[in-house]
């Protein structure tokens, strides 16, 4: 056992959650990101459930109150102009599609599974709660079914920004096939609030921009915008996260006397789906460019929320094994055996307490507690020692990113401490 001040540690990440609250909603982190994300906002939600129901469920709340009409809960809700992050709403143009100024995109939907974790401590609290939001959970999960599932049943993204793990190797062959021809002169602000050698390069962020521009121009009709897509990668984030959360959106609708049938037949699909991102070549599952058809053979972070989706599988616990084997700290955004590891470069190597909690939920639910509670301690000991950082080295442990960051503390309150 550590000999880390345990109160002290939950004090202070109350604190960074309180300290972000914008009114209703948290911004993941001052200064870089100072607007409503739809991921980290499910996270917030999860961690201010620990010492504060009510302001919970307005989390999920204000989230949802930026679905648009066609179900899609976007990945930034941009409550005001802040010129401290670059592209915001006058760039995404969505301006009149939904009920806030938001991103065109969306991101993975953690929301059921947070919100079933919040009504589960109190029932009684949680139930005219819920009861509100399973419609508005279900037509999102129905906007994925409709607008973002493979031939095969696999999620896939449209933008790297949708899938969370933003200059992830898994979309570099699909980057790769994008000339951001036109792009023009833009100025970024991530990298006046953190060092570069942390983020994404020029050449990611110019095919960033473009499919923003292209998704404006067809003023982000999906109708039209699934004619031609320039990206698009099926996803093991995606297809586990949406998976688990259906599950837990047919647990909640079912304890509400409601009729299951079609959300469960979504997983079903989805199951298949997510069979179809397993590597043939390495028996893990990974990222298919659907332009392509190949398999990245990347094995990341994601590689590992199988069991978060409920689903079994040998190879995937001797490759977790192995990586736990192999770090000392939680599991990196990218196996360091990759050629590719960049232990800096956010989603090219650090390790994010999210993801380990996500995976560590999943390791649990199905039985294989000493690898979870070994990703548990070990999350817990690099938050203790290094801080409520947006990620970190995953072999100094030294935190990067944006500081006082709201999931970090999120992660704590509610799975690691
Ligand atoms: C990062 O993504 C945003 C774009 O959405 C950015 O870099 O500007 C990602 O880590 C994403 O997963 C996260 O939700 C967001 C806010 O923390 O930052």
């Amino acid at each position: 056992m550590s000999n880390h001040d345990n109160a002290a540690l939950d004090a202070r990440a109350r604190d960074i959650l309180i300290a972000n609250d914008r009114g209703g909603y948290t911004i993941p982190t001052e200064g870089l990101y100072p607007y409503q994300w739809n991921w980290d906002s499910a996270f917030c939600g999860w961690g201010f459930s620990t010492f504060d129901v009510e302001r919970a469920w307005q989390e999920f709340d204000t989230l949802f109150s930026g679905q648009w009409p066609n179900g899609m809960v976007p990945h930034i809700l941009f409550r005001q102009n802040d010129p401290d992050y670059f592209p915001g709403p006058d760039v995404w143009g969505t301006e009149g599609i939904g009920p806030i100024p938001s991103g065109g995109i969306s991101q993975p939907p953690v929301a059921a599974t947070f919100v079933r974790s919040v009504w589960e401590q109190n029932k009684d609290f949680g139930a005219e709660r819920v009861a509100a939001l399973l419609p508005k959970i279900k037509a999102w999960h129905a906007w994925f079914m409709k607008w973002r599932t493979s031939s095969e049943g696999a999620v896939f993204l449209t933008h790297p920004w949708e899938a969370g793990r933003d200059n992830s190797p898994d979309w570099d062959s699909s980057m790769a096939m994008i000339n951001p021809e036109g792009v023009g002169e833009y100025s970024r602000r991530d990298t006046s609030h953190v060092d570069p050698a942390m983020r994404p390069t020029k050449d990611e962020y110019d095919r960033y921009l473009w499919l923003v521009y292209r998704g404006r121009e067809r003023r982000w009709n999906e109708e039209e915008l699934s004619r031609d897509r320039p990206f698009m990668v099926a996803d093991p984030t995606l297809t586990f996260i949406l998976l688990r959360a259906n599950k837990d959106l047919s647990f909640m609708m079912n304890a509400m006397g409601m009729d299951t049938s079609e959300v469960d037949a979504w997983s079903e699909r989805l199951m298949k789906g997510a069979q179809s991102l397993r590597n043939p070549d390495t028996g893990l599952f990974n990222a298919i460019n659907l332009r392509s058809g190949e398999h990245t053979g990347h094995v990341t972070s994601a590689t590992f929320l199988v069991w978060y989706a409920g689903m079994e599988d040998q190879a995937s616990l001797e490759a977790i094994r192995q990586e736990l084997a192999n770090n000392t700290y939680p599991i990196p955004s990218l196996a360091k055996t990759s050629p590719l590891f960049d232990g800096m470069r956010y989603w090219r190597g650090p390790t994010w307490a999210i993801m380990n909690a996500l995976i560590g939920i999943g390791l649990q639910d199905m039985g294989h507690q000493e690898e979870a509670e070994t990703l548990r301690i070990r999350t817990r000991a690099l938050i203790a020692e290094h801080g409520f950082a947006e990620y970190f080295h995953p072999e100094t442990g030294s935190p990067a990113g944006g500081g006082t960051f709201s999931w970090t503390a999120a992660v704590w309150l509610a799975w690691a401490s």
